[in-house]
This record gives structure tokens, C-alpha cells and sequence, in this order.
């Protein structure tokens, strides 16, 4: 039986004929840049606009140029911006390929049902899709509270409706950002040093002497600034150290790869530990004055002896001891990199716990070439009443299972959907910006059981993406280099603001995400939060409190500030008080042990891949962010499928040849919906096997992306939940080769 809310892949009459003779043009005929399209422009022809880009979290800013007929035909960094010094990654530049893309949400769409229960879109005017969703919210807060209405948001787009959803009377909102990606570091540095590392990370890389990156794959990642300063670094003679399963780009450019055994890296952490201790490697002044805990600490890792170890990640001790020795030699100018993507086994927290005490015990905290404390720039507030008390939110959907938790967690906020569960609080309908959920949550079935809950889901995208299939209203948002948005201001070396405007008129019937949420504000009486006509009025207003105007950040698009807190780094033996419970970085954390959790961070066993199937990593591609940039024609160009990486052992002993088509299967029997082809290489373990993430696209409205490649999401059935966070473990999932097609062998069967 279908569902109420089956999933459509989004089909509008009108349009499907004009995107068809659109594409017959092919994805060719979009370069790097239009001007590809339209022969060569000179520069004096182009007019710059300021920007900063949404293609991924780092935020570089940029200029768009545009020219006398209104077409964007460049991106470039802004010169002046520490994201991104003034050079953006092959994503950023062309992400402009997200405004022409034309495959683009276009106009406002609602569910219809028809007579035989089938379900599809139709396009809505403006007004029409605003008032269905208005009516639904007041419905909701009426029958149920405004607390059972819920977001899903990331990126600056979910951030304009999160100010709807506080100004509603709402917290039940939950960003993949969170339990799917940094959450972990975040409750392990703050249980630590009382602080966060923030994004950008304050990672003193340009100046650092040893970098020690734990799985994470920078180079792949293409986080910018840290791309460039970790180049600058290995000019500098600096000692990178890699721990990786997988002979990533940063392996290749390191003075050691520890090609670990996957799911063992506390042992490593913890073994790294007890050499810098035994051996009296580490900073005795600096673990003197500042820590608490070490006495515990070093009983606590008396036998975590690199043959220990040893035993359990593959890494010989003599290398282990090796390394320790590189970091003493370096400290306290190392960078212990805290990871970002961190929910990989369940015991992220406590990795990432390690990974802190690691640094403490180096004194590579607050020390050049370590971290640095790094200052950002408050963003006036504009002026609106306070937000209305809400009875519960995120923290209370089911009793407040995961204290030290610091934002509302994806997967709880699916099953606080489910009735079934008998959550305490129950979520009853949803908005969702900016996040594509079907690729980015694991475990689908709960995904869709709790979708297939709900009252109703409106859903604020770009693109067609998968989402937006389970949605009852769609919103057609305007790209970023179309629409102001909200100032970008992150903690930086040098405190630092950066605008983005529109570089050209919203394309289509889209609209930017302010106006959405404004309008929606509006019918729900809630003027008094919204109390502008264009969101220039909040940025000028908020630009003028700090002593600079819209007008002069559209002539400079960044502006850096003078620091106010200190300097970047500590003095030399400078009194310093940490903002944890003793005062001093925790070694032994008193929160932990509070609420149950080990003080000191363990290695546990995790299962192992059972037998003919290996455990599934994954990562990213220097090209593409996750799947939203999949369909992107620039860069589809660029990398238009993943493949699946396999140790030439393993591809011996399955006849595997490279190329080759197969379906992936997990251990809890679940098929990738495509197939997807071999590359057989010595760089991954023989254990385990590789993806990029973002790609297996099933909406055939993105036609560059559909079917290009498998998704690992859909092999991601298993989550290892971090029981002291909530973090979502991806990492524990075991696959195996299918070399034919599965859904001939269910018709053969049939027959
Ligand atoms: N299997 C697997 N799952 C993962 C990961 C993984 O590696 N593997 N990574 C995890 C991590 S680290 C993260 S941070 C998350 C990321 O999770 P998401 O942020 O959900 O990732 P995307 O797939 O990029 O989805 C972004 C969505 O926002 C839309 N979008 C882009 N720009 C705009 C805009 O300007 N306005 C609006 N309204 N929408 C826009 C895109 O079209 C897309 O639908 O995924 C997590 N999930
Ligand atoms: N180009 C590009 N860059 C991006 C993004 C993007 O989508 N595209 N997304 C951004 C975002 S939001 C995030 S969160 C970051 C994520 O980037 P990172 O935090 O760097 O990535 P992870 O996904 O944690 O790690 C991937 C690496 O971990 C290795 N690995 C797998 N299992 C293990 C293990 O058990 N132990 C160890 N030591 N290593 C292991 C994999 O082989 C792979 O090289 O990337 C950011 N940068
Ligand atoms: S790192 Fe690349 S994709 Fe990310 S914001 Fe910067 S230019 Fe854009
Ligand atoms: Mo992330």
C-alpha cells in the first residue's frame, strides 16, 4: 500500500518540456563559467558583487562578476578574506553552476491526490504555497502546541528559518551538522577545555611543526585556508602524520601514514599517550599549571603500551613510538587536527576526548603552531521582541537522554516523529531548509517510517532534490549569489565580517529564503519579528552598529576588526583559567564521571566485517560538497560518478576487474539502487572498501545526476549511536559484491 505522502519524483506540467530541449544542449554547453557559452568578456565589462559562498560550510568570501547583460561569468576569492585568501577551491568556483543549473526548482509546488491515489505535483502561485503552510502552522499550534512543529535546516537558508521557527514558539529543531558530523568534538573539546574549536577550526596550521591528522582528509576535504596552510606547512619542512585506512591525498604528502586498522584509533590515541608519559616526553610545566586529572590519566594508561596496541590497529610499535617522539620534538607547535566528520564508530566522543588530551599533554593549546584562540564578531541583534518561552524543545523530546548534547539531534527528532516510539513529546509536522535528508541520514527505513508520520512537510530547496519528494509544499528558494542573507561573521585570527548580496535577479519564480520566512511570519501575525521590506534594511542597520555600512561592504565584502580579547596565544606561563568545572583542561573529565560516562577515554571492541564482506568507509571528493553538487553542470563535468575502491587482494579473489559494474549489499540485506564500477587500487586496506559520498542520485529530475554512481547512504543501515551525545556512527557497516543485476535475478526468481 502507498503511503499518504508517497514520494514524487517532481514532475510539473509546463515545465518538463522546455528542461528536456534544455538539456539536449548537454551538459557541455555550461563551462567553468558561462562565458564559455557566450565567447570571452574583458574584465572592464564586469561589474563584482560581493559574496560569500554557500557550496560548503567554510564560507569563502568572493566576488561574482557580472556583465552588461546580467550574466554571472566569474567567481573569484576575496583578497582580503581568511577563509579563503582570496583563492576559492574548484567547488566554489563553480559553484555559479548552482544559479544556471537548469534543473532548478522554479516555481512554488503542492501535493495534489488524484482520484486513483495517485499522488503529484502542481505549481502554485506564491501566495497560494505561503497560506497552505501559514494554515498548517496555525493548525498545528492550536491542536498541539507550536513545540510540535519541527525543523530540519543547515547552511545559512535553515538559519532564516530558524528564526521563524523561535519566533512560532518553537526549539524542535534538529541540523546534520550536529549528531551527523562535528558534534562529537564539540561535547569532547568543550568537556575538555571548557571551549570549542569552532569552524574554521583555529588550527595553527601555516605555522605549525608537526600536523597530526586523525581520518581527516584534507586535500579531499577541501576546507580552504586549511588546504592552503597545510601546503605552506609541508614547504615549511613541517612532519604531517596521517592516520588513515586509505593512502588519502594527505597520506601521499605525509612523513608518516599509519595505515590503521579502521574502528581502533582510541588505542592508537591512548598508546601515543602512555609513550609521551612512560617515556616522559610530555610538557611538564605546561600539564603541571594547566590540567587536572594526570595521576588518573597516567595509572589509567599504564598498560596501553604500543604493544598493546599493536595488537589491535595494525600499527607496529616501533612506528608508534616513532611518531610519539615526532610530536614531542615538535610541541607544543603541533596540531592534533580535531576532526570534523567525527560520527564514524559510537565512541566518537571519547576518540575525540583522546584526541584533546593528546594535545594537552603537548601543550599544544593556545601555543603558535598549535591552536590559537581565535575572536570573532558579535552581529548586532535587530531589534524584535524576545522569542516566546517554549514549554519543551529538542533537549526534551524523550526525557533528556543525551546531557551533553548541545544542539537537537537529527535522529531523535525523526522518532520524537513517530508515535510508535511514544516519545514524551511528539513531533507533528515539519520544515526542512537546506538539507537533503534521504542522502544524509542513515538508517533510510526510520527516515521514511517518520516521514510517512507526520501531518505535513514543506520543504525549502534549490534543486529537486530527493527531499523535496516527500514534501507537501515546495519552496523554490533563489540561489546565494541571488539574495542577501545574513551577515557571515566566524571566529577567525583576525575578527572579520563578510556580506553577500545579490549579484543578479533570482532566476524563475525563486524567491531568497529571508522573504520566505518573512512572509510566512507575516500570515502567522508575527510581524513584530519581521519588522523589515527587504532584509538590506537588517544588514545596513547591523553594519551601521559596527561602524560600517552596506554601502561600503558592497565596495570591500569583507572587513576585519582590530581583536579586543589578547593576543592569539598564551603568554609564557600566563595564568589562565579554563571555563570546565576545576578550572583547568580536564584530563580526567568531571562531567563525564558525573553523568556515567568513563572520565578517562577506553578502547572498546567493535564487530568486525563478517565473512566475503568489508567494511564501508567513505569520504569526499575535492569537486564535489555531499550531494548537492552533484547535478551541478560545471561540476558534474568535472567528476561525474564515484566508484567503489577495492584492494587488488580482494579483487583477485572475487575476479573483479577494474571498471566493472556491481551492486553493493549490506550486512542487514539492504542493495544499492545502482550499480556502481570497480577501481581497484593498493591505496585502501583489504579490510575495507571506499566511496565518496553524495552520489547515487534517485530523482531523474536531476538529469546529470540520476543514477551516476551508487549511494553509501543507502548501505548505511547500521548506526553506532554515541550514547554520550547522540552522534549517529556510520562507520559499522559491512558490504559485499553483487556482479549481476539484483532486481533480473527478483524477475527470474518470479518467473
Ligand atoms: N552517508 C553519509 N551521510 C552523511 C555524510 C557522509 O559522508 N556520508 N556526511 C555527513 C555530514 S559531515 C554532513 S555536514 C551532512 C550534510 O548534509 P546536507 O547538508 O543535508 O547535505 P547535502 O546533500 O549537500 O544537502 C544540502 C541540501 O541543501 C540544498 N541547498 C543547497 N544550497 C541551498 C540554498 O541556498 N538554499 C536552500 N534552501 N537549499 C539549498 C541542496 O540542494 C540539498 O538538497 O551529511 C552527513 N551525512
Ligand atoms: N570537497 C569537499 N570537502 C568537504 C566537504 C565536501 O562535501 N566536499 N564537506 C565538509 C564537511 S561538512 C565535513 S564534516 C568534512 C569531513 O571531512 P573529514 O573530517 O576530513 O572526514 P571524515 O569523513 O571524518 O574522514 C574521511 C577519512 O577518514 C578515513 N577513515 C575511515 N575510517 C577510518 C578509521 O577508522 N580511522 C581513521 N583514522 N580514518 C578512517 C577515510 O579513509 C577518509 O580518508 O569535509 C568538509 N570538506
Ligand atoms: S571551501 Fe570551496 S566550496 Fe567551501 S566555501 Fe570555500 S570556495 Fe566554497
Ligand atoms: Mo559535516
Amino acid at each position: 500500500m502507498k503511503t499518504r505522502r508517497d514520494f514524487i519524483k517532481i514532475s510539473t506540467v509546463g515545465v518538463g518540456a522546455a528542461a528536456i530541449s534544455y538539456k539536449a544542449l548537454g551538459s557541455k554547453g555550461f563551462g567553468l563559467f558561462e562565458s564559455k557559452l557566450e565567447g570571452p568578456v574583458s574584465d572592464e565589462d564586469l561589474t563584482p558583487y560581493p559574496t560569500y559562498c554557500e557550496v560548503c560550510f567554510w564560507k569563502c568570501a568572493a566576488w561574482a562578476y557580472v556583465d552588461k547583460k546580467g550574466r554571472i561569468r566569474k567567481v573569484l576569492g576575496n583578497k582580503n578574506d581568511p577563509h579563503c585568501n582570496g583563492r576559492l577551491c574548484p567547488r566554489g568556483t563553480g559553484g555559479v553552476g548552482m544559479t544556471y543549473d537548469e534543473d532548478r526548482l522554479k516555481t512554488p509546488l503542492i501535493r495534489e491526490t488524484r482520484n486513483d491515489g495517485t499522488q503529484y505535483f502542481r505549481e502554485a502561485s506564491w501566495d497560494e504555497a505561503l497560506n497552505k503552510v501559514a494554515d498548517k502552522m496555525k493548525e498545528v499550534k492550536e491542536k498541539h502546541g507550536p513545540e510540535a512543529f519541527g525543523l530540519f535546516n543547515h547552511g545559512t537558508p535553515g538559519g532564516q528559518f530558524h528564526h521563524l521557527l523561535r519566533a512560532y514558539g518553537s526549539e524542535s529543531n534538529a541540523e546534520p551538522a550536529f549528531a551527523n558530523c562535528r558534534g562529537p568534538r564539540m561535547s569532547a573539546y568543550f568537556s575538555t577545555f571548557g571551549a570549542y574549536v569552532g569552524s574554521p577550526e583555529s588550527t595553527d596550521i601555516r605555522d605549525t611543526k608537526c600536523l597530526v591528522l586523525i581520518g581527516s582528509h584534507i586535500g579531499e576535504n577541501m576546507h580552504n585556508s586549511q588546504v592552503q596552510e597545510m601546503s605552506e606547512a609541508i614547504d615549511n619542512g613541517a612532519t604531517i602524520i596521517t592516520v588513515d585506512p586509505r593512502f588519502s591525498t594527505a597520506a601521499a604528502h605525509s612523513s608518516f601514514w599509519l595505515p590503521i586498522k579502521p574502528a581502533t584509533d582510541i588505542a592508537l590515541i591512548m598508546a601515543w599517550i602512555h609513550v609521551l608519559i612512560y617515556e616522559e616526553l610530555f610538557d611538564k610545566d605546561f600539564v603541571e599549571r594547566y590540567t587536572f586529572g594526570f595521576d588518573q590519566l597516567k595509572e589509567h594508561v599504564k598498560n596501553m603500551t604500543p604493544e598493546w596496541a599493536y595488537g589491535i590497529t595494525d600499527i607496529e610499535p616501533e612506528q608508534i613510538r616513532r611518531t610519539a617522539k615526532e610530536m614531542a620534538g615538535a610541541a607544543p607547535a603541533v596540531v592534533i587536527h580535531p576532526g570534523r566528520h567525527l560520527v564514524w564508530y559510537g565512541d566518537d566522543t571519547q576518540r575525540a576526548r583522546a584526541m584533546a588530551i593528546l594535545s594537552a599533554l603537548l601543550g599544544a593549546w593556545g601555543k603558535r603552531g598549535s591552536l590559537y584562540f581565535a575572536e570573532g564578531i558579535k552581529i548586532p541583534e535587530y531589534p524584535q521582541p524576545h522569542y516566546p518561552e517554549t514549554k519543551w524543545g529538542w533537549r526534551d523530546w524523550n526525557g533528556d537522554k543525551y546531557p551533553l548534547a548541545t544542539m537537537g539531534i537529527t535522529t531523535e527528532l525523526l522518532k520524537a516523529s513517530i508515535p510508535r516510539l511514544n516519545y514524551e513529546h511528539q513531533v507533528k509536522a515539519w520544515l526542512i531548509a537546506g538539507t537533503n535528508l534521504p542522502l544524509a541520514m542513515p538508517d533510510k527505513p526510520l527516515f521514511k517510517e517518520a516521514a510517512a508520520a507526520v501531518e505535513f512537510i514543506a520543504v525549502m530547496d534549490t534543486m529537486p532534490m530527493e527531499v523535496t519528494g516527500y514534501a507537501d509544499v515546495v519552496f523554490p528558494e533563489a540561489t546565494y549569489l541571488e539574495r542577501y542573507d545574513v551577515i557571515r561573521s566566524a571566529a577567525n585570527r583576525e575578527p572579520n565580517i563578510a556580506l553577500r548580496m545579490p549579484a543578479i535577479e533570482p532566476k524563475y519564480d525563486s524567491k531568497p529564503g529571508w522573504w520566505i520566512a518573512k512572509q510566512l511570519g507575516e500570515r502567522l501575525g508575527l510581524h513584530d519579528y519581521f519588522n523589515y521590506d527587504d532584509y538590506a534594511e537588517v544588514i545596513d542597520w547591523q553594519l551601521k552598529k559596527l561602524g560600517t555600512s552596506l554601502e561600503e561592504m558592497k565596495k570591500i565584502g569583507v572587513k576585519k576588526f582590530p581583536r579586543k580579547s589578547g593576543p592569539l596565544y598564551m603568554g609564557e606561563g600566563e595564568d589562565f583559567e579554563f571555563n570546565t568545572n576545576t578550572g583547568k583542561i580536564e584530563l580526567y573529565s568531571v562531567d563525564f564521571a558525573d553523568h556515567g560516562f568513563d572520565p578517562i577515554p577506553k578502547y572498546t571492541k567493535h564487530p568486525e566485517p563478517p565473512a566475503n564482506f568489508y567494511r564501508l568507509i567513505y569520504g569526499r571528493a575535492p569537486m564535489h560538497t555531499f550531494s548537492r553538487t552533484i547535478n551541478n553542470p560545471n561540476l558534474s563535468d568535472l567528476m561525474s560518478e564515484n566508484s567503489v575502491w577495492v584492494n587488488p587482494k580482494v579483487a583477485d579473489l572475487w575476479g573483479l576487474k577494474k571498471g566493472q559494474e556491481v551492486w553493493l549489499k549490506n550486512q542487514d540485506g539492504a542493495i544499492t539502487t545502482f550499480p556502481v564500477k570497480i577501481r581497484v587500487t593498493e591505496r585502501i586496506r583489504w579490510d575495507s572498501v571506499y566511496m565518496v559520498h553524495g552520489f547515487g542520485h534517485a530523482n531523474k529530475k536531476l538529469s546529470r545526476a540520476f543514477g551516476r554512481g551508487a549511494a553509501d547512504t543507502e548501505m548505511i543501515t547500521n548506526v553506532m549511536v554515541d550514547p554520550i551525545m547522540g552522534g549517529t556512527g556510520m562507520r559499522g557497516n559491512f558490504i559485499t559484491f553483487l556482479k549481476e543485476d539484483p532486481a533480473l535475478n527478483r524477475k527470474e526468481a518470479k518467473a
